[in-house]
């Protein structure tokens, strides 16, 4: 599970909430006038919305589109306009978190369920820039479980396809400990896939686009183009 943002920091200059600010911040100063801006879920992506919530309260003009429905209504709130998906639509640049990193910018990510609705945004993005704090970047993929997002009546197949790849599936369930599934903004179900050190993404990637049921899987490879990370109490710019 991820740390706790009341949690010190690894570093221990930040806690991770301060570090997810800080990273949210540097991510803001990306943003221009005029952009169509792709709007992440999770923590660190609601830092970065409730910041450029108060920029465009100081006349910052931008639009955006959110990657769940819950970051749609914090950006409602906010007052930030939002865009409805059409035709042709794509976005200047899009900024969302993740729940591991890699030195190759290669991501896992769906801790927060909306993997679907992040990686169709996040592809339809000229640059898509994550945000994180220190705890995200690491030297192999797998720490944490890989999410899918899967159609319910696929799920006893998607199982046995899981562990016939080598992979752990554990079922989302609404809370921990519930007896009643979590399900996505698609109403599709989420399966956190075990595999243990990740070597070989792309691989591991195009295996499981074979399954049918799995609508899609978080391993995000070669989609951003850069990633700020919080360390010692600074934003790190990385590139792949
Ligand atoms: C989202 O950001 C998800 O893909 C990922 O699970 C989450 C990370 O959450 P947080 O920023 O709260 O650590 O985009």
């Amino acid at each position: 599970m991820n740390p706790t943002a009341s949690s010190p920091s690894p570093t221990g200059a930040l806690t991770l909430a301060q570090e997810k600010q800080v990273a949210a911040a540097a991510a803001l100063r990306w943003v221009r006038d005029g952009m169509l801006l792709g709007l992440g879920t999770g923590s660190t992506s609601a830092q970065f919305i409730m910041q450029l919530g108060a920029a465009v309260q100081n006349g910052l003009k931008v639009q955006g589109t959110a990657t769940s429905l819950a970051s749609e209504a914090l950006a409602r709130q906010l007052g930030i306009p939002l865009i409805a998906p059409r035709r042709g639509l794509r976005f200047d640049l899009a900024v969302d978190g993740a729940d591991e990193l890699d030195g190759q910018l290669r991501l896992i990510k769906g801790g927060g369920g909306a993997l679907l609705r992040e990686k169709v945004l996040e592809t339809a993005s000229d640059y898509l820039v994550v945000i994180g704090d220190s705890s995200k970047l690491v030297p192999v993929l797998g720490r944490f479980p890989l999410p899918l997002e899967v159609v319910p009546f696929a799920l006893p197949w998607v199982l046995d396809a899981v562990e016939a790849l080598g992979g752990a599936p554990v079922v989302r369930m609404a809370q921990p400990g519930a007896t009643d599934y979590y399900f996505s903004d698609q109403k599709n179900l989420l399966v956190d896939c075990h595999f243990g050190q990740i070597l070989e993404p792309e691989r591991l990637a195009a295996q499981l686009k074979t399954i049918p049921g799995i609508v899609e899987h978080g391993l995000f490879l070669g989609l951003a183009k850069a990633a700020i990370v919080v360390r010692d109490g600074a934003a790190l710019v990385l590139r792949p």
